[in-house]
């Protein structure tokens, strides 16, 4: 008996390495567009996300957990390959009709799972494209595609839905396609009559502010034309409830084995559109009430995996996948309602910037009766899941695969005194060459020279240019308001060398 509870006391306040026999099954939850403020955990007061404090309650809560890309697809990427989006052109946000992103041949977090004997599956919003070089076969096989790079199971929305089509992939194929009504996507006007965002927009029901001015499918139009597929098209009010279903029935049917479950929602991208019953629940607007919806889904895989006796055998981690945006197209009047919500918490910039804002996220995870819980300040990355999963499940990791992933094991687990990253790259949609670079509390911005006069959003609203580079003292300034670049010449000159030596060496690993 003494023995037992000695190994349980140890196993509670060291969180030793693991050995393989005790593998957990792994869940992560990745958000889209929410940021460091967002939540009732992180500061949040405006409205409460009660499921997911609980699961910070009994896990670790980050304060310097990223995603890598200040946009979608490339921290995606990055998520699943474990090397940064801006190594690989091509990576940055998908198109309706876009190839698959990932390389086949690329050895993903999923392939090494796998190689573990875990069962796979990726659930909810994909956008990594899909297809070979001519796109997505819509009316057939859909490959590559998730099974190609390593998931036993998909259920897909293909892009991101304000881009079309607005239909299910499961494993590769539209779900409930009517071959009579064949489906057809594009980029421009299938016919002269077309009913468009453009042509029909007093019928929207949520109107659009900037592009998105496309086919129109429930009332709200989209970026890119599609025909066809009626019997298979779903409502965005439904995504939310159609992930869940989706999930609990898979966790079910794998329960008894080893599993790796990545439930990519998609709230709360716009179009904002939570299902009736979290529309108004927060009195902020369609942006908050999606917030709300998420932590509801987020409860319910909680609540599948006590029902199934799985908390204590499973790795939660939940992050999001770029930093905060008001308007992103659509007027769902989430800058007029915030109120005095601040979706970035204390950090500048968001979603499409490389200040802090755009990738400083939550970043919460949680193994009930292993990981102790607290509040970590370490940087650690949804790009460390490959390294620190492959640690944990005593999988080697091949030289040339995961180049920009470390094992951060320890710290994910909440392991006194063990670290996470000492420097990391922050990255917005990997074109035009910007880049954070975080090493300690200092943080180098470098902008590319001609972005920094013409494409940096917050300072072309500003109308003023900012200059290539510039210095921060996070631990001094975390709302990045002061550089202090002349102030320390020699640090910055270091930063930015060590940047390029990163950049140029194709890895960091
Ligand atoms: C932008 C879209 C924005 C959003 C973003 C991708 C316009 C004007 N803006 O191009 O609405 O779709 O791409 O977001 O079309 S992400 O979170 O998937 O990266
Ligand atoms: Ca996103």
């Amino acid at each position: 008996m003494f023995h037992r509870l000695l190994i349980l006391a140890s196993v509670l306040v060291l969180a030793p390495a693991i050995n393989a026999a005790d593998k957990p099954n792994v869940i992560v939850i990745m958000a889209d567009d929410l940021g460091y403020g967002d939540l009732s955990a992180y500061g949040a007061t405006a409205f409460k996300t009660p499921h997911i404090d609980r699961l910070a309650a009994e896990g670790v809560r980050f304060t310097s957990g990223y995603c890598t890309a200040s946009t979608c697809t490339p921290t995606r990427y990055s998520f699943l390959t474990g090397s940064y989006a801006f190594r690989r052109k091509g990576t940055g946000i998908a198109p309706p009709n876009g190839r698959l992103v990932v390389p086949p041949d690329s050895v993903t977090i999923a392939d090494l799972a796998k190689t573990a004997g875990y069962r796979t599956a990726v659930i909810g919003k994909w956008h990594l494209g899909l297809g070979d070089e001519s796109g997505p076969n819509w009316n057939g096989e859909i490959k590559p595609g998730p099974r190609e790079i390593g998931f036993d199971y998909s259920f897909l929305l293909p892009t991101t839905n304000d881009r079309v089509p607005q239909v299910y992939l499961e494993n590769g194929r539209v779900l409930n396609l009517d071959p009579r009504d064949p489906l057809w996507v594009g980029d421009r006007k299938p016919a002269e009559d077309h009913p468009t965002g453009i042509t029909h927009r007093s019928t929207l029901k949520m109107d659009w502010s900037h592009g998105h001015n496309g086919t129109i499918h429930n009332g709200i139009s989209r970026i890119g034309f599609y025909t066809g597929g009626q019997a298979a098209r779903f409502r965005d009010e439904d995504l939310g409830d159609k992930w869940v279903e989706k999930s609990v029935a898979w966790l079910e049917a794998n329960r008894g084995q080893p599993f790796f479950l990545f439930f990519a929602s998609h709230d709360l991208h716009v179009p904002r559109m939570p299902h009736e019953r979290f529309q108004g629940k927060t009195g902020l607007g369609f942006r908050a009430d999606s917030i709300v919806q998420f932590d509801w889904c987020v409860g319910e895989l909680m609540k599948a995996l006590d029902r199934l006796g799985l908390a204590e055998k499973t790795l939660v981690v939940l992050c999001s996948d770029n930093g905060p945006v008001m308007d992103d197209g659509y007027k769902d009047f989430a800058l007029e309602q915030r109120g005095e919500h601040r979706a970035a918490g204390p950090y500048r910039g968001g979603k499409y910037s490389v200040y802090e804002g755009g990738t400083r996220t939550p970043f919460i995870t949680r193994w009930k009766g292993r990981i102790r819980p607290g509040v970590s300040d370490e940087v650690v990355s949804t790009i460390d899941l490959a390294a620190s999963f492959a640690a944990l499940t005593g999988t080697p990791l091949p030289a040339d695969a995961a180049l920009d992933s470390f094992d951060v094991s320890g710290a994910l687990l909440g392991t006194p005194g063990a670290k996470g990253r000492e420097h990391f790259i922050q990255q917005d949609n990997g074109q035009a060459g910007n880049y954070g670079f975080r090493v300690g509390n200092w943080k180098l911005v470098r902008h590319d020279s001609k972005t920094a006069r013409n494409t940096v959003v917050e300072q072309q609203l500003a109308n003023t240019p900012v200059p290539q580079f510039q210095l921060f003292d996070l631990a001094k300034d975390p709302g990045e308001t002061k550089d202090v670049l002349a102030q320390h010449p020699d640090v910055a000159e270091k930063l930015k060398a060590r940047l390029a030596g990163y950049i140029e060496a194709g890895r960091s690993r």
